[in-house]
């Protein structure tokens, strides 16, 4: 509302309230101003102590449900300024959305050093332990548009703004370490395969269509990225539970010049997990802002999540040993080789106050590095350098965006740039050019200010991709590898999925033979999946195969499991008389283990237990399904249970926990249900016996029963 309103409107039309008193809805409409005008239109005027309604030039309204018109009945006059205000603005509440990663989630936070890189460069940001440096982290999908589901398999960004003394810096990552391409100069193709076919309009947020694998099948390069995609990483669990990178080599550079290279990691404390892929296709139809609801909640909750900054430092000396190229991004540098240094925590804090002015508006530039942070030659980084300030232009409408709350720095600025569309400072100063003799104290240079890392250059100028670029499948088939085999199994699933959606022979063969370059059980399993019985045809390699990496176990998520259940949630379902102490004591071993218990029951309105309390449910059984929580739980009596096994929404909320590999805990009353949705025993069917829960959630912490996969669908 203006911040001009502060005066009543003398005008405003008096109407009497026949509803007053009448109902207790009644009395709440006479409270809340809302009186029935002519039309019978609920009309609100503003309470004695709030604020004026005014036009954006400061003008009081006196009805803002009625346009001017020719009489009650008669034509809608043009001169009507507060209807054509209204309208105008809202015809243009619109921005263009992101061309990618449209759909975001974002929070305000801080981060904060912890060990000091002050031997590698001279920003304080990285050299200053202990000081609170505020950051704004806008997560995101790539390929939806804005109003796609969160749970899209998708590579998800991390955007992170640091607002340092020294400027703003963005560290603008994804969640996985490597890329699809090496050269910026193929992103539009690739984003146009990816994004909805243009003579259909689908699919949306969706890999799983010719046109990406035409693409990919015809870009040997994106394999290693393709191994990451069609992985879990790809379906996380949640945002506060998955990893973020910088992906290219950045460089850090001291006071002296001296340049060190160095690649940035994200680690969640709440460890890495992601939902398996039936889950996520369920997920998006049950809850599309699933991601975005769970960020908000944990941090209205309290709940804070974090994630700890880790570098790997190395020379150029160290670089020349690796087997690959460090500038290119389809590559990683394994953690075997350059370990992670943690240097600091993030903590995110904040939810947006508007989404809009906040989540939409902020523009992340890669350009945007504080001195003593530097840029490497990868191609793609040079070509994002471009593209972030150039699209933020097309999205923002005026070269003065960085002068928007969210995106301006919180340290001092000045320069002669002036004007543009939206310039909100009244610039008062007569001199807006260097060199100057009336205002010599006015912005100059400085000679700490930023300075680009003195590059030896000698080299021909070439429209060229390097020669140490050209090994395309060793790192994939090291990623592969170095899985799980319940990680493994979901790989070959997901690849089966995707190119059973491709109608292309040509192309689902292309992709067989690319997969038996990474290794020739892969492209096996895959085709025995596709049922694609032709011999495999390898794709001609520009460097064979290397098969002596030796494996990762970093790249692992299963691996590397937190053996913890904190951010994770139960759900509980719950019908009339079931046991109050065991659904207590479910809620005490869950608020123990630090994880959060949602009730749904039959009627949202609740349940009345054992003991006579009435317990209100979050979830109606429909509006709930299993597929929201981490474990489920059955507390229900046997006149409940019978009453379920009517209900279909019962009997898949069981199946669907038991098919996602989750863990159940049931009161023995549960056992028809169980049966009748197909669950068969194993370590994860927990029985809470004389209202014991404490081994239900100790099992449940230990995470899914990837041992069920084989009993519920056919692994390839
Ligand atoms: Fe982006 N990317 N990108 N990208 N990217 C954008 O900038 C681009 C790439 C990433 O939450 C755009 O503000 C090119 C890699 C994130 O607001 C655009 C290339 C990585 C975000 C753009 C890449 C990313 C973007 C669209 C190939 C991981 C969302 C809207 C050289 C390191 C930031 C915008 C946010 C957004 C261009 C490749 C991450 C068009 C040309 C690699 C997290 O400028």
């Amino acid at each position: 509302m203006s911040k001009h309103a502060t005066t009543k409107d003398s005008s405003a039309k008096v109407h009497t309230d026949p509803l007053a008193g009448a109902h207790d809805a009644g009395v709440a409409f006479a409270d809340a101003g809302l009186v029935p005008g002519e039309g019978g239109e609920l009309h609100q005027s503003a309470a004695a102590d709030g604020e004026v309604m005014t036009t954006n030039n400061g003008i009081a309204i006196s009805d803002d449900f009625n346009s001017l018109k020719a009489g009650p009945r008669g034509g809608t006059m043009l001169e009507d300024f507060v209807l054509r205000e209204k309208i105008f603005h809202f015809d243009h509440e619109r921005i263009p959305e992101r061309v990618v990663h449209a759909r975001g989630l974002a929070a305000h936070g801080v981060f904060t050093l912890s060990d000091s890189l002050g031997d590698f460069t001279s920003a304080p940001v990285l050299s200053e332990t202990g000081v609170e440096i505020p950051v704004f982290v806008r997560f995101s999908t790539v390929a939806g548009n804005r109003g796609s589901a969160d749970l899209a398999r998708d590579v998800r960004g991390f955007a992170v703004k640091f607002y340092t003394q020294q400027g703003n810096w963005d560290l603008v990552g994804n969640n996985i370490p490597v890329f699809f391409i090496q050269d910026a100069i193929k992103f539009p193709d690739l984003i146009h395969a990816v994004k909805e076919e243009p003579d259909r309009g689908f699919p949306q947020a969706a890999s799983a269509h010719d046109t990406f694998w035409d693409f990919i099948a015809c870009s040997p390069e994106a394999m290693n990225m393709v191994m990451w995609q069609m992985s879990d990483r790809t379906m996380p669990r949640s945002v506060r539970m998955m990893e973020g990178f910088g992906i290219h080599t950045f460089r850090l550079v001291d006071a002296a010049g001296k340049s060190t290279f160095v690649k940035w990691h994200w680690r969640p404390t709440l460890g890495s997990q992601s939902v398996v892929w039936d889950e996520a296709v369920k997920i998006n139809g049950a809850d599309a802002d699933f991601h975005r609801r769970d960020l908000y909640n944990a941090i209205e909750a309290g709940d804070f999540p974090a994630w700890d900054l880790a570098v790997q430092l190395f020379t150029e000396e160290d670089a020349a040993g690796f087997d690959f190229d460090h500038l290119d991004s389809s590559k990683l540098i394994p953690e075997e080789v350059v370990p992670l240094r943690v240097i600091g925590r993030m903590v995110l804090n904040r939810n947006p106050t508007n989404v809009f002015s906040e989540t939409e508006q902020v523009a992340f530039c890669t350009q945007n590095v504080v001195p003593g942070i530097d840029f490497s030659n990868d191609p793609l980084l040079q070509g994002r350098n471009f593209s972030y300030l150039d699209t933020q232009l097309k999205r923002l409408g005026s070269p003065n965006f960085t002068q928007l709350p969210i995106n301006a720095p919180k340290c001092p600025f000045a320069n002669m740039q002036r004007d543009g569309h939206m310039q909100t400072s009244l610039q008062p100063e007569r001199v807006t050019y260097t060199p100057s003799l009336l205002a010599p104290k006015g912005p100059r240079e400085v000679p700490t200010g930023t300075q680009a890392f003195r590059e030896q250059i000698d080299a021909p100028k070439v429209r060229a991709r390097s020669a140490t670029f050209n090994d395309h499948y060793s790192q994939a088939r090291q990623f592969f590898d170095s899985q799980t085999g319940p990680e493994q199994d979901h790989i070959v699933a997901a690849l089966i999925f995707e190119l059973s959606k491709v109608e292309a022979d040509v192309v689902r063969a292309a992709m067989l033979g690319h997969l038996v370059n990474i290794l020739p059980e892969l492209g096996e399993r895959v085709a025995a999946g596709l049922g694609h019985d032709e011999p495999i045809v390898a794709i001609p390699q520009a460097m064979p195969t290397r098969t002596d990496l030796p494996k990762s176990p970093a790249l692992s998520i299963l691996a590397n499991a937190k053996a913890t259940f904190e951010g994770r949630k139960i759900g509980v379902l719950v019908t009339d008389g079931a046991d109050a102490k065991l659904i207590t004591a479910i809620v005490d071993a869950a608020t123990a283990a630090k994880a959060k218990v949602e009730i749904v029951a039959p009627r949202v309105g609740g349940a009345t237990l054992s003991d006579g309390t009435k317990l209100a449910a979050k979830h109606q059984l429909a509006g709930g399904p299993s597929v929201l929580f981490d474990a489920v739980a059955l507390a229900v009596s046997d006149d409940g249970v019978t009453a379920l096994l009517g209900e279909a929404a019962a009997v898949a909320w069981v199946h669907t926990a038991f098919s996602h590999l989750k863990v159940i805990g049931h009161s023995a009353e549960a056992q028809p249900l169980l049966d009748m949705a197909g669950v068969m025993p194993d370590a994860g069917i927990v029985a809470m016996i004389a209202g014991d829960a404490k081994g239900f959630v100790a099992t449940a912490s230990k995470g899914r029963i990837w041992s069920r996969d084989e009993n519920v669908r056919t692994v390839f």
